[in-house]
């Protein structure tokens, strides 16, 4: 009995372990009407004439092929698969202006890639902070070899969001403006589950869910709770951990949860849950906003939908509790650490941006990718990759650790494209930068948590470790659209000769024809200089600092009076006219 047994464990391991299926999706992007919220119709990026977007669905293993098209006819536009490593395919990564150009109006563009991770992720345009308008969708890699698979019956999609009734490009004109020296962030109109509102999820008695959870929204976290119904957490952002209760999650922009969720036996009662935008993040709540959404767990569809119980306090699950299944250790020595500084402040436009270490990122004239394998040896030289990308260049196979002092007020989720990361450490508010003399690294958890996207709490720190195992040129930024509009971006170069081995002559030409298409340049410095790399006259750059002496109201103010005497209007008041931009709005 044991040998024949083990004979035939033998023999199933000598067949192809998995057999990886090509998945083909044609995307047609292009305006569509949809009125979600029930309080705006308004044009919406659909794909293939629909809204919301389809889902993608593939196993782990498959290759996965996305034919984009766009169809907008006004906007370009590109996709991200959101947390997917892309090993040894960088450029289907999908930020404009890093791994590829925009794709035009008319234009096509094929993503290719091999998925070779489980878990719960989405796809967006990684374009002009245009995904909000509705280019947003899951992205599930299903696992035969799942550890929690014998735990649950089923699984439910589920997909929390911010949603705005007005464009993106609108929105963003405003908030990058004299007219808001404050960087008042648009505040959502709604808050969407599943790009819905009073969504039924259809319930059995006694079985097991595994509710993969999703933020897909632009700007608002939410705390997500289910009434009467607890929930194990199994997976965050494609990483299992270990099944760990929690009865509420906050859940920021770009962040995914898999929960188990047990039904109850009886068939008494239906259940509401509810998303909760956090409402820290608004400098002001508009009247009448409402930063709920429900949904209801049906057991029986004959049965009321009861309005959710108001709860007093919002208590939410900490993630950085959670211990991964893997128990992969943590990474305790350390080759390269990198301290970045992220504030707020004004530049001599009057507008407000976001800077790390005081630099603000604008996009360069060539795409980074295309400047790491324009340059031979050269890559490795940070300086050729500009003055306003933020570049960390990483050698390979170095352990990276990155320590994050947030000296804003505010909240921000952070993620990096390529990699999950080890969560380190993560301070309380208010605790300032990181300080290793009071928080040693031999204080660590020993099986950190691993995630792509981490909330840093407000002037507060964090740090994150992981190894330059995935050459490529890799985002770390907000997930906050205004604030990746606003320039909170750096740019990681993670070993960029082995990168020039796997890509040189493997650039697809499709990719090369949209950079055509708009005149971009792709080989050079970030300026598209070819003959000399440390030239950088001409490159894109931020609007100049305030001169020294004036404080930012001073140079907003100063700014605005010529405005204005320029245009024959008296200056009537700064922030009285950021409230008027934010009510016309
Ligand atoms: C683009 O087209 C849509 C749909 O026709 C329209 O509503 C929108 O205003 C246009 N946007 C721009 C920037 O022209
Ligand atoms: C996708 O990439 C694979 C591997 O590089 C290649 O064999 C295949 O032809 C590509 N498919 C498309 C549609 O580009
Ligand atoms: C929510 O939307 C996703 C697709 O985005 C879908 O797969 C899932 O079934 C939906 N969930 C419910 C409960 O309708
Ligand atoms: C439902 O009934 C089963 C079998 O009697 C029991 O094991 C389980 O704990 C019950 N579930 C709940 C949520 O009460
Ligand atoms: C939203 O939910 C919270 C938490 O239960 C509650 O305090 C608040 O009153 C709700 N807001 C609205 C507009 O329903
Ligand atoms: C990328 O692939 C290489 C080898 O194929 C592997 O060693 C490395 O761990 C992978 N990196 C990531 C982030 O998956
Ligand atoms: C590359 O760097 C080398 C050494 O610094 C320098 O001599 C050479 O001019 C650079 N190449 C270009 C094209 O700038
Ligand atoms: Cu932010």
């Amino acid at each position: 009995m044991a040998i024949s047994l083990s004979s035939f464990l033998i023999s199933l391991c000598l067949l192809p372990a998995v057999i990886a299926d090509v998945v083909v999706y044609d995307f047609d992007v292009s305006w569509v009407y949809a009125n979600p919220d029930g309080l705006a119709n308004r044009p919406v990026m659909g794909i293939n004439g629909k809204w919301p977007v389809p889902p993608i669905v593939v196993t782990k293993g498959d290759q996965v092929v996305v034919n984009l098209k766009n169809s907008l006819g006004n906007e370009s536009t590109s996709l991200h698969f959101h947390g997917l490593y892309q090993n040894g395919t960088n450029h289907m990564d999908g930020p404009v202006g890093v791994t590829q150009c925009t794709v035009p109006p008319g234009n096509s563009f094929t993503y290719n890639f091999t998925v070779d991770q489980p878990g719960t992720y989405w796809y967006h345009s990684h374009n002009k902070g245009q995904y909000p308008d509705g280019l947003r969708g899951p992205f599930i890699v299903n696992d035969p070899e799942s550890p929690h698979k014998n735990l649950y019956d089923e699984e439910i999609v589920l997909t929390f969001s911010d949603w705005y009734h007005d464009f993106m490009n609108e929105l963003l004109a405003g908030f990058i403006s004299i007219s808001n020296p404050s960087g008042a962030e648009p505040v959502p109109d709604s808050s969407l589950v599943n790009e819905t509102r009073d969504l039924s999820v259809k319930i059995e008695p006694g079985k097991t869910y595994l509710f993969r959870i999703i933020n897909m929204g632009a700007f608002a976290a939410q705390y997500v709770w289910f009434e009467d119904h607890s929930m194990s957490i199994v997976e965050v952002d494609g990483i299992y951990t270990e099944p760990t209760d929690a009865d509420m999650l906050y859940i920021a922009a770009a962040q995914r949860y898999s929960v188990l969720i047990t039904a109850k036996n009886s068939t008494d009662a239906n259940f509401a849950f509810v998303g909760s935008m956090d409402q820290d993040l608004f400098d002001v709540v508009p009247d009448g906003l409402n930063p709920n959404v429900t949904g209801w767990l049906v057991y029986d569809d004959n049965m009321d939908l009861p309005e959710p119980k108001e709860i007093a306090e919002f208590e939410p699950f900490d993630d950085f509790t959670l211990v991964p299944d893997d128990q992969e250790g943590i990474y305790d020595h350390v080759d390269h650490s990198v301290e970045l500084t992220m504030k707020m402040d004004n530049l001599d436009d009057g507008a407000n941006y976001a800077f790390f270490n005081d630099v603000t990122y604008v996009s360069p004239k060539v795409p980074t990718l295309y400047t790491v394998l324009s340059t031979g040896p050269n890559a490795t030289n940070p300086a050729i990759y500009g003055s306003n990308t933020n570049q960390i260049v990483l050698a390979a196979g170095e352990v990276v650790e990155i320590i994050l002092n947030n000296d804003d007020p505010g909240k921000h989720p952070f993620h990096l494209h390529g990699h999950a990361f080890q969560v380190v450490y993560r301070s309380d508010e208010e605790a300032g930068a990181y300080d290793a003399s009071v928080t040693p690294s031999s204080s660590f958890p020993s099986t950190p948590m691993r995630r792509d996207t981490l909330l840093v709490h407000p002037n507060g720190n964090i740090v994150i470790r992981f190894r330059a195992d995935n050459p490529g040129v890799w985002l770390f930024h907000c997930h906050i659209e205004w604030h990746v509009a606003s320039g909170l971006v750096a740019t990681v170069i993670e070993d960029p000769l082995g990168l020039q081995k796997q890509l040189n002559g493997n650039i697809p030409a499709d990719h090369l024809a949209n950079c055509a298409a708009g005149s971009v340049p792709t080989a050079g410095n970030a300026a598209g200089n070819t003959e000399d790399l440390l030239d950088l006259s001409g490159e894109n750059t931020s609007p100049g600092k305030i001169p020294a002496g004036f404080t930012a109201r001073g140079i907003v103010a100063l700014v605005f009076s010529i405005l204005a005497a320029f245009i024959g209007v008296a200056v009537i008041a700064v922030y009285g006219m950021s409230e008027v931009k934010n009510k016309t709005h």
